[in-house]
């Protein structure tokens, strides 16, 4: 199967270097310089249109990964690379707490305009200081059937159980629809 897979969450969560780091192919990047000052002061580059990446789960099972841009004037973008997706992974910058919570708001535009489902990435888990998943889960509202995991966007390993324990949902949740 194919699989349409969206990465998303807020400005500089991870999004860039998540897919970065599981592509087989060179990702199509279109980082640009950082238009806003406040933003620039934390991050020079930041995703203008998408990222695209492919990974191979099986011999069965192809995921494309389309990362979302991360300023909201992009948010134009949402609506094309939402057609078609099958579950979401929304990253959260664990190491800076009163960001967290940002999150929300991706959460639920791609709850209500896609309605499938989705995995919340605690990321940046190497920083020192980091929130754990739990703590990321409680300001965010999760119930226990979302999947909050520890995420580390550098470390392939971290990345793929991301991915695999989406897919197992995705999985998932196409057999209960067809039954
Ligand atoms: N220490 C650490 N740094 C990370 C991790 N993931 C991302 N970063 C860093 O965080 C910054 C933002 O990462 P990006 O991948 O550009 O974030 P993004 O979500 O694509 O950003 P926008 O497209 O601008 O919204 C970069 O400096 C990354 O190197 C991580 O797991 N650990
Ligand atoms: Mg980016």
């Amino acid at each position: 199967m194919k699989l349409k897979i969206l990465v998303t969450g807020p400005f500089a969560s991870g999004k860039t270097t998540f897919i970065n780091t599981i592509s087989e192919i060179e990702v199509v990047k279109t980082d640009e310089i950082t238009s806003s000052a406040e933003e620039r002061a934390e991050k020079e580059h930041t995703t203008v249109a998408m990222d695209f990446g492919r990974i191979t789960i099986d011999d069965s099972n192809v995921l494309y990964l389309f990362g979302t841009p991360g300023q909201p004037r992009f948010d134009f973008m949402w609506e094309i690379l939402c057609r078609g997706a099958l579950g979401v992974v929304v990253l959260v910058d664990s190491a800076k707490g009163d960001r967290i919570k940002d999150a929300r708001p991706y959460i639920d535009y791609f709850n209500v305009h896609l309605g499938v489902p989705y995995v919340v990435a605690a990321n940046k888990q190497d920083i020192p200081g980091a929130w754990a998943p739990e703590y990321v889960r409680t300001v965010l509202d999760l119930s226990e059937e979302v999947p909050v995991l520890p995420c580390v966007a550098t470390d392939r390993e971290s990345v793929k159980r991301v991915l695999l324990t989406l897919l197992d949902l995705v999985l998932h949740y196409a057999g209960e629809k067809a039954d």
